[in-house]
């Protein structure tokens, strides 16, 4: 029988998925990456699932990287298939069309803040620590952590963080804008829950709408991405929640989003 090494469990509108490999601090290995590319196209396909909450077993890890016992003995080739392979993941969650956010609870390191880089929204315990480490294995980061690293915090932090290697801590992380919040690692998963149900209230189809132009705002020219945007806001006028939306603000209650 296959170790279960993610789960991915449903509460209401809220999918949590968690990496349950503590011994190794959640370090990801072939069958994590394969396992995590499955619950996260699941939960991303299921349309009762709202926002997917992402985070790793224990008090001590999100992810503290690519299982460094595949590296040893690995060929170019071999490093092509375990890229390629967690490309598949932040490719995924990348294209989720529900907010995607990151319960940094430990060390995310290397693959693991990659991944946490490709979530939408990143909150952390305050004893949380952040690097890509990769160059002090002789290696770089390979699963888009030069992009995205540059692309969220900036070149400066980027080239800092890859090439001394030296993790950061959740608050500085903060101050850098990489994570969204702080919390004490007993208040982490209260605070990850009022986040998740807070999204889980908003109206899904803007959601991903809004995702979606974020998405090309980081990627596309200013001009392609406005048009987007625009299409996008005007698509929204097609659904029952924009109504919705607007009734209750008139009418100054709360909306109830149904997801039409
Ligand atoms: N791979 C494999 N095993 C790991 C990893 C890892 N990345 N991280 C920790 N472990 C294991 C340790 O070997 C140890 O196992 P054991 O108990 O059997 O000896 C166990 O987890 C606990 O770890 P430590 O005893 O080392 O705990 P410490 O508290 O002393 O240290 C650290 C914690 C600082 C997090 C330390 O474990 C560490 O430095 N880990 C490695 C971090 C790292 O270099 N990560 C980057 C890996 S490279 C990478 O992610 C490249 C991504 C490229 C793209 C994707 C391709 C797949």
């Amino acid at each position: 029988m296959t170790d279960i090494l993610v789960t991915a469990e449903i509460s209401g509108a809220i999918g949590t998925i968690t990496i349950r490999r503590p011994k190794a601090l959640n370090a990801l290995n072939a069958a994590v990456a394969t396992q995590l590319l499955d619950a996260v196209l699941r939960l991303s396909a299921d349309k009762s699932v709202r926002v997917i909450m992402l985070t790793g077993e224990g008090d001590r890890a999100f992810v503290a990287g690519a299982d460094i016992n595949e590296f040893v003995g690995a060929s170019p080739a071999d490093a092509l298939t375990l890229a390629a392979r967690i490309k598949k993941v932040t490719d995924a969650l990348i294209a989720a069309p529900k907010p995607v956010v990151a319960v940094v609870n430990g060390y995310a390191l290397g693959g693991g803040l990659e991944l946490a880089l490709a979530c939408d929204i990143r909150i952390a315990a305050s004893t949380a620590r952040l690097g890509l480490p990769e160059i002090k294995l002789g290696i770089l980061p390979g699963g888009g952590g030069t992009v995205r690293l540059t692309k969220i915090a900036g070149s400066s932090v980027a080239r800092m963080m890859t090439m001394t290697g030296e993790p950061i801590t959740a608050e500085r992380a903060y101050a850098l804008g990489l994570v969204a919040s702080v919390h004490a690692p007993e208040e982490l998963a209260k605070a990850a829950a009022a986040l998740a149900e807070s999204l889980a209230a908003l109206a899904p189809f803007a959601l991903a709408q809004l995702k979606s132009s974020l998405n090309i705002a980081v990627d596309a020219d200013t001009e392609s991405a406005l048009q987007a945007e625009i299409k996008a806001f005007a698509l929204c006028y097609s659904t029952a929640d924009q109504q919705e939306g607007a009734k209750a603000f008139l009418a100054k209650r709360k909306p109830i989003f149904t997801g039409n």
